[in-house]
C-alpha cells in the first residue's frame, strides 16, 4: 500500500568508476543523437519532414544515462521529443529517419512521424503527442509487466517500466490519475521528469505550483521524489541505476526529476523570443558532451583524433541514414486503409508490422534499398 517510501540519499561526489569503454559509447550515442538531430533539422528546412519535429539537442544525458541504468528489455514510454530515446535505445537511425520522411521504411511504416517513434523489438512504446498521455499507459506497461511476471508466469517480478515526460505534463489530469493509480497499485515504474524548464513557451514558474521544487508532488501519491542533475551523463546514470534497482525490488513507483535544457525551439516553428541568448549561452556552457568528452579526456587519455574519429563515424552513420530514407518508397495506397481501428470508411482492415521488424511489406532491415 502507499505509505511514502524513502529513497537513501546517494551522494553524486562518490564517483563509481566505470569502464572506459562504457563511458566511449555513451559519448558516441550522445554524439549521434546530437548529429541526427542537426540533421533533422536541416531536413525540415528542406521540407522532407513535414507535421511537427521536437529536437532533443541539450538533453542527450538524460536518455542516454537513464536508458543505460535500465534492463534492454525494461519497457519504455516517452512524449513526442522522441528522436533521442529511440536512438539511444538501439534503434537504427535509418528507420529513425525514415519515419519522418514519411517512407515505409520507417518504425511505424512512415504514418506516425517524429512524434511516434514505437520500437517493439527494443520494448520502445512511443513516442505520444498528447502531453502526459504517456502517463497512464506506462500505469498500464507496468501492471502488464508484472500480472505477467508474477501471475501468467507464475515467478517474481522482473521488469520496471520507465515513463519520461516533460515538465508541462505535471499540469495534466492524466499524469495525476497515472500517479495515484501506481502508488496505490504498487506499480514498478518510475516516472522521469525531463525538465527543462518550459512548456512551449512558458517558463516553469509561471505555470506550474511549486515548479521550484516539483518532487514535492510525489509525496502527494506517496512517493519518494529525487532531483538529478541532467547535464552530466555520469551523473544521471550513477543515480539513476540504484533507483532502478529499489523500484524493481520494492515494486513502488519513484519520481524522479532531472534537471536539464534544450538548446533548440519548442519545435521547428519556435522563435524563442520568451527567453534570453544570455540564458541559452549559460547553459551551452554546461554541455553534456563536453563534458563527457572532457573527462575521457582528463581520467583516460582521449586525444583529439580519437573525439574527431567519433565525431566522423557518426556523421557517416547519419548521412547513410539520409540517404537510406531517401530511398525508402512511400507507403503504398493500400496502407491507408490498415492500421486504423476506426471503422468509419469501411470494415477494419487488419494491421501489418513495419518492415523494420523484418516481418512487414518492404524491405527489411537487413536489406537496405540502394540510395539512387
Ligand atoms: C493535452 C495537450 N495539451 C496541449 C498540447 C500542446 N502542447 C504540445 S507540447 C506542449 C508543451 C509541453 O511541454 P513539456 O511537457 O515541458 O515538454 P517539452 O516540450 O519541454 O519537452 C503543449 C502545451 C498537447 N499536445 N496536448
Ligand atoms: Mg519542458
Amino acid at each position: 500500500m502507499s505509505t511514502l517510501t524513502k529513497v537513501p540519499a546517494v551522494d553524486e561526489n562518490v564517483a563509481v568508476k566505470l569502464p572506459e569503454q562504457t563511458l566511449r559509447k555513451w559519448l558516441r550515442d550522445m554524439l549521434l543523437i546530437r548529429e541526427f538531430e542537426a540533421r533533422s533539422m536541416q531536413a525540415y528546412q528542406n521540407r522532407k519532414i513535414g507535421g511537427f519535429c521536437h529536437i532533443y539537442i541539450g538533453q542527450e544525458a538524460v536518455a542516454v544515462g537513464v536508458i543505460a541504468a535500465l534492463n534492454d528489455d525494461d519497457p519504455l514510454i516517452t512524449a513526442y521529443r522522441d528522436h533521442g530515446h529511440a536512438l539511444a535505445r538501439g534503434m537504427d537511425p535509418r528507420h529513425c529517419l525514415a519515419e519522418m520522411f514519411g517512407r515505409i521504411g520507417g518504425c511505424a511504416k512512415g504514418k506516425g512521424g517524429s512524434m511516434h517513434m514505437f520500437d517493439k523489438a527494443h520494448h520502445m512504446y512511443g513516442g505520444h503527442g498528447i502531453v502526459a498521455a504517456q502517463c497512464p499507459l506506462a500505469a498500464g506497461l507496468a501492471f502488464a509487466t508484472k500480472y505477467e511476471d508474477e501471475v501468467i508466469n507464475g515467478g517474481t517480478s522482473r521488469r520496471v517500466t520507465a515513463c519520461f515526460l516533460g515538465d508541462g505534463a505535471l499540469n495534466q489530469g492524466a499524469f495525476h490519475e497515472a500517479m495515484n493509480l501506481a502508488g496505490v497499485l504498487d506499480l514498478p515504474v518510475l516516472y522521469i521528469c525531463e525538465n527543462n524548464g518550459y512548456a512551449m513557451g512558458t517558463a516553469i514558474s509561471r505555470a506550474t505550483t511549486m515548479g521550484h521544487e516539483i518532487t514535492a508532488k510525489a509525496a502527494a501519491y506517496g512517493m519518494e521524489g529525487v532531483t538529478i542533475n541532467g547535464m552530466d551523463v555520469i551523473t544521471v546514470y550513477n543515480r539513476m541505476k540504484p533507483l532502478v534497482a529499489r523500484c524493481r525490488e520494492s515494486l513502488r513507483p519513484i519520481f524522479v526529476e532531472i534537471r536539464t535544457y534544450r538548446y533548440k525551439g519548442h519545435s521547428m516553428s519556435d522563435p524563442r523570443k520568451y527567453r534570453t541568448k544570455d540564458e541559452e549561452q549559460r547553459y551551452e556552457a554546461l554541455d553534456p558532451i563536453d563534458k563527457l568528452a572532457e573527462h575521457l579526456k582528463a581520467e583516460h587519455g582521449m586525444g583529439p583524433d580519437e573525439y574527431e574519429a567519433l565525431a566522423k563515424d557518426v556523421r557517416l552513420q547519419v548521412r547513410d541514414a539520409g540517404k537510406w530514407a531517401d530511398a525508402s518508397p512511400v507507403p503504398d495506397a493500400s496502407e491507408l486503409y490498415t492500421d486504423v481501428y476506426a471503422d468509419k470508411w469501411g470494415p477494419y482492415l487488419g494491421t501489418t508490422p513495419p518492415p523494420m521488424l523484418g516481418e512487414g511489406p518492404g524491405p527489411g532491415p537487413t536489406e537496405p534499398p540502394q540510395p539512387a
